[in-house]
């Protein structure tokens, strides 16, 4: 699986109903309330996962049921991620080089540390091939988010990015914390609301107010930065959803924990899904949709999901902002647009 250049497999971009909120009181007071600093409890229910109005990946629209659980109500920031860091000794991927033994056919500059940046092009490109948009940029790290030149100085309070879903997934651990699964995330997302296109309601800028830091302009060479925020925006600059969640769309993408299967809501479970295994996400003889990704690299590598959209996305692209919209990434890419948050499974019955 490791055994393509890193920039062969960037594959980046591809390309409710809600009832049953029965009272939580128990499940909250079980819990160490210390360790919950900066979470909101998302009540369980039941909803409409999906959508009938997006990718074929979004559908069909199923119901899904899932158990009450914490959630951070912000993207992990900077100085989050910094404390973590500190406290563990902790090497993101975007730090290390990779082994040219693990890659031999891949040209030595794209072996060494650094992360996916986005590129403003010059004037207006076709929109089918993202590598118009994105370079790897060798010392671009989650401290030199824009290059090795770059730092976060003065951004603790913005999300960390160019970090992999491992550095996401070391540092959930570390703080007795788990990555959303996509059914947990797609249901938080949507704030309460019943089958509702964005996470705020209906309305793309109801009073022509933004509701979340996207793109305004022509992708990928005019950013018109309306909404206040060229790139990432501190967590909390836009107003939460109905679950008090900041940045649920836009501002960066959040990883989850379940592995990308296109053709997954026509398999799966009703009752807290997590995803297929990696065995089935690279079995061959797996049920494919007419019209689903078949991208090669998706047949001999296995993706994760990534959630809620970045700074980037607009609605003549991709509409990555959307509660339903579901995003593939790679395991080895750190881009500046990826970020993440945790949650936590309450104990007892609603828990796990
Ligand atoms: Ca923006
Ligand atoms: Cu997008």
């Amino acid at each position: 699986m490791r055994n393509l250049p890193p920039i062969a497999l960037l594959s980046l971009l591809a390309g409710l109903s809600w009832s049953c909120s029965r009272s939580d009181d128990d499940a909250e007071s079980q819990v160490d309330p210390g360790s919950l600093t900066g979470m909101v409890w998302i009540p369980g229910g039941e909803f409409s996962m999906g959508s009938t109005e997006g990718e074929l990946n979004e559908m069909p629209v199923h119901t899904v049921r899932v158990k009450g659980f914490w959630m951070d109500e912000t993207e992990v920031t900077n100085a989050q991620f910094r404390e973590f860091v500190e406290a563990t000794g902790h090497v993101t991927l975007g730090e290390k080089d990779f082994d040219p033994e693990d890659y031999p056919d891949a040209p030595p500059e794209t072996l060494k540390a650094g992360s996916l940046l986005f590129q403003k092009s010059d004037g207006p490109v076709p929109l089918n091939n993202h590598m118009l948009w994105w370079k790897f940029i060798p010392g671009a790290d989650w401290r030199h988010p824009e290059g090795p030149e770059s730092s976060i100085e003065g951004k603790d309070d913005h999300p960390v990015v160019c970090i992999s879903w491992d550095d996401a997934t070391a540092y959930a651990k570390w703080a007795g914390k788990r990555l959303p699964t996509e059914a947990e995330w797609e249901f938080a997302a949507r704030g309460g609301l019943r089958n509702q296109t964005y996470a705020w309601g209906e309305e793309f800028t109801p009073s022509g107010e933004h509701q979340a830091n996207l793109w305004q302009g022509d992708f990928p060479h005019e950013n018109s930065a309306e909404d206040g925020f060229a790139t990432t925006a501190p967590v909390k600059s836009f107003p939460p959803n109905g679950f008090g969640l900041y940045d649920i769309s836009g501002n960066v993408w959040e990883f989850v924990r379940d592995w990308y299967d296109p053709d997954y809501y026509i398999r799966s479970p009703e009752f807290s899904p997590d995803g297929p295994t990696m065995e089935q996400v690279l079995d061959p003889g797996r049920r494919i949709r007419p019209g689903s990704d078949r991208r090669p690299q998706l047949a001999t590598t296995p993706h994760k999901v990534i959630r809620g959209g970045s700074f980037l996305c607009n609605d003549c692209y991709c509409k990555g902002y959307r509660p339903s919209a579901r995003q593939i990434t790679d395991m080895i890419t750190s881009t500046n647009h990826t970020g993440f948050r945790c949650v936590k499974s309450a104990p007892g019955p609603q828990g796990e």
